[in-house]
């Protein structure tokens, strides 16, 4: 039945049938009134491609080199935190589809699999783990050691969670660490007695992090996150880890600069899926700007609101060199397990093939900033920022 799932939408249509309301909508929502969320899908859909006409494009290469390693297509998974509660399979499914396709897993210090998990479901391909800094520094810092001894071969320091974004649909519908059973969590159970089922008769979730649970999300993460990091901690891990050192959740050309300037082995442009500061800079209109400030070779990545193959092959045309998908991600595991994980990734890597094909280009090395206008013209006001004519 997955296979009648044509697009990312199509899945989460069947995610949301399938998975419980609190759940879907920690997921699917955004922080305040969402209009970053919403914003930076309106930009992706305001792209104009211009292909060429009369070129080869009957074996299209999707490939790239990201961060020292192959990747078969220009995408990624994202690291998201309490995985497992989306879908039991978790992290499992995410890891062992991403080994299957030949990309990145990106598992999360929030994630609800333990790194050694994630290992054995991924034991040959490509494994990344996000790193959030909390107060209790020595839990951060065994995460760091347990990764590099694991093999991951890429740290993802995230920048852009001093504190928690106000999730409003997680406040309205109470969703809580572990789920707590009320009359309304009853009531959305019943037409959805499987994920029950699966829920209860699994293991209990492995936080790679949380020494406590019991709390809204919110508080949970206000808890753990230490807000006074800074570029000193940059410094810290750096100093610990031997693998390619990325810092995500980018948001202005400054930063993105001095990064650059310090050495970081890649930036990630994200706003945290619109997640985190409601109304913060669309990473796909940052990336123009900052790639022209700290150049074509630096390894600038994005993420943000990605929902198509086509969204993937706009950001590598101007000048992204690689992609992460969370919600995309998170909406087939929601709709079936490693299954529907598998065929978001076989939907992504469709609708690129295509699009790369209709532009007339065989490879991701020949896709150029002119193959893409924003029908939405905007001039620059700030730094990066811009202003709708
Ligand atoms: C204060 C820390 O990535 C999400 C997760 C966790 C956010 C951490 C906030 O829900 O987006």
């Amino acid at each position: 039945r997955l296979d009648a799932a044509l697009t990312i939408a199509d899945l989460r249509t069947i995610a949301k049938r399938r998975t419980p309301k609190a759940a879907f909508d920690y997921t699917d929502g955004a922080a305040e009134g969402e209009l970053s969320l919403d914003r930076a899908r309106r930009a992706f859909e305001d792209v104009e491609f211009h292909p060429d006409i009369l070129r080869p494009a009957a074996n299209v290469d999707t490939s790239c080199e990201i961060l020292g390693g192959p990747s078969a297509l220009p995408f990624g998974i994202a690291p998201t935190g309490f995985t497992r509660l989306m879908q039991t399979e978790g992290e499992t499914a995410g890891a062992s589809a991403a080994a299957a396709a030949g990309i990145p897993f990106t598992l999360s210090t929030l994630g609800t699999t333990s790194i050694e998990g994630v290992k054995a479901a991924n034991p040959v391909g490509r494994n990344w783990f996000q790193l959030y800094v909390m107060k209790q520094r020595e839990i951060s810092y065994g995460l760091v050691e347990r990764a590099a001894a694991a093999g991951f071969d890429t740290l993802q320091f995230t920048v852009d969670t001093p504190i928690a974004g106000a999730r409003l649909r997680d406040k309205r519908n109470g969703f809580s660490i572990p789920p707590q059973l009320t009359l309304g969590t009853i009531v959305n159970a019943i037409p959805r007695p499987w994920w029950w089922y699966d829920f209860l008769t699994t293991p209990k979730l492995e936080f790679a992090s949380l020494s406590t649970t019991g709390g809204t999300v919110g508080e949970l993460l206000n808890a753990a996150m230490d807000p006074t990091i800074s570029y000193d901690d940059l410094d810290i891990i750096r100093g610990m880890w031997p693998g390619k050192l990325v810092v995500k959740g980018v948001q202005n050309v400054a930063d993105a600069a001095r990064l650059v300037d310090l050495g970081v082995d890649g930036i990630v442009l994200s706003n945290h899926g619109g997640r985190q500061l409601d109304r913060a800079p669309i990473p796909f209109r940052l990336l123009p700007h900052v790639v022209r400030e700290v150049g074509k070779d630096a390894t600038v990545m994005v993420d943000t609101g990605i929902m198509n193959g086509a969204d993937i092959v706009a950001s590598i045309a101007l000048g992204a060199k690689f992609t992460l998908i969370g919600r995309a991600y998170l909406y087939g595991l929601m709709a079936g397990g490693r299954q529907g994980v598998d065929r978001t990734i076989a939907i992504l890597r469709s609708e690129i093939e295509r699009t790369m094909a209709l532009l007339g280009v065989s490879s991701l090395a020949e896709l150029e900033p002119r193959h893409v206008t924003q029908l939405t013209r905007l001039v620059p006001v700030a730094d990066g920022a811009d202003a709708r004519v």
